[in-house]
């Protein structure tokens, strides 16, 4: 561990998207649109656009999980922190990071000099995140990563000390089962024996509840839904007309998850340009562009015990909308 004498850059930005990202977006779309569901990956929403019109939903009044998120962190950051004393936070999918200042706050009032490292798909999320932190807490270095963290955890810096990694907003529910597991054991890796893994979980709840949440009366989410279609225009030589879709969200309470559709509102003929690829939609046929898995605390154990992960704390609301999880690595049993 270094000590900075010369007044280091505070914020370090790795960028390992650039390249593979188009790569990625053209052979998920090819892939996702010849299929049947068709079908569209979520990390997709959050260009600078999308990642705005993320943040405004954050703020809709339906939508309750980042109301809740925040009221919980804003009730145990203290504590949690007390409890891992983390050298440094890995944060997941931060988005702007506004939730995790009540981490950072407590983990430089405990003991100054940390580090934060947020691991976004988003550059400009990255850079405004860090900029703002690091302007706000003198003594934080910021190392961000934009990456995608089913991809690209191996390019996580080395770690400097007790390491608290954290997964907010209820991200994990975007990943079905088979993806959530193998994320959770790549993360269980990754943890040496005194670090810790902090989980946001939205909480499985009454139909209407659910469904509000992603049908706004604003109709931010739908705006949110469609932009997916003006990502594959912008960077892929599209020509999908996003109002030709309806946006369309329910709970599939058998799957329990939340799924959200785009919905050809007639019969649509585009190109994508620089895929050579020409897709038909039949009126009323549909693109799933996300779902949002709702958990059960039992659920949960049981998928933290098959990664390797055991339960630390539970903090949750008094009406149990949402749920932080935290865990550590299970103890050897060989
Ligand atoms: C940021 C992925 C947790 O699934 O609730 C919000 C994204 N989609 N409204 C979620 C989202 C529609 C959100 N996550």
């Amino acid at each position: 561990m270094g000590i900075a004498t010369d007044a280091p850059d505070p914020v370090q930005i790795d960028v390992h998207l650039r390249d593979g990202t188009l790569a990625s977006l053209a052979d998920d779309v090819r892939k996702g649109l010849s299929r049947y569901p068709r079908e569209l990956p979520p990390k997709y929403f959050y260009d600078a656009r999308g990642s705005e019109l993320f943040e405004q939903i954050t703020e809709l009044p339906e939508y309750y999980p980042s109301q809740v998120e925040q009221e919980i962190l804003d009730a145990a950051g203290t504590r949690i922190v007390e409890l891992v004393r983390p050298a440094e936070i890995v944060e997941l999918g931060p988005g702007s990071a506004r939730k995790t200042t009540a981490l950072l706050q407590p983990m430089i009032e405990l003991e100054p000099g940390g580090r934060y490292i947020p691991v976004d798909v988003s550059e400009t999320a990255v850079q405004d995140c860090a900029a703002r932190l690091v302007a706000t807490y003198e003594s934080l270095a910021v190392h961000g990563v934009v990456g995608d963290f089913e991809r690209h955890l191996d390019r996580i810096p080395q770690q400097s000390g007790r390491r608290l990694i954290t997964f907010l907003g209820g991200t994990i529910g975007n990943l079905d089962h088979p993806r959530r597991s193998a994320l959770l054991s790549a993360l269980r890796a990754l943890l040496g024996p005194d670090d810790r893994l902090l989980v946001g979980t939205d909480m499985v709840k009454d139909r209407e509840r659910l469904e509000a949440a992603y049908n706004d009366s604003a109709g931010v989410t739908a705006e949110f839904n469609r932009n997916m279609l003006r990502v594959i225009n912008d960077n892929l030589e599209g020509d999908l007309d996003p109002e030709m879709f309806d946006h369309v969200a329910f709970y599939n309470e058998h799957a329990r998850r939340i799924e959200m559709w785009l919905r050809a509102r007639e019969d649509v003929s585009a190109r994508i340009a620089a895929l050579g690829m020409d897709v038909d939609f039949e009126a009323g046929e549909e693109i799933r562009t996300e779902i949002s898995c709702k958990f059960t605390r039992d659920m949960l154990t049981r998928e933290y015990s098959a990664a390797g992960l055991e339960p630390v704390a539970w903090y949750t609301d008094a009406d149990g909308l949402f749920a932080l999880s935290l865990t550590g690595p299970a103890a050897a049993t060989d």
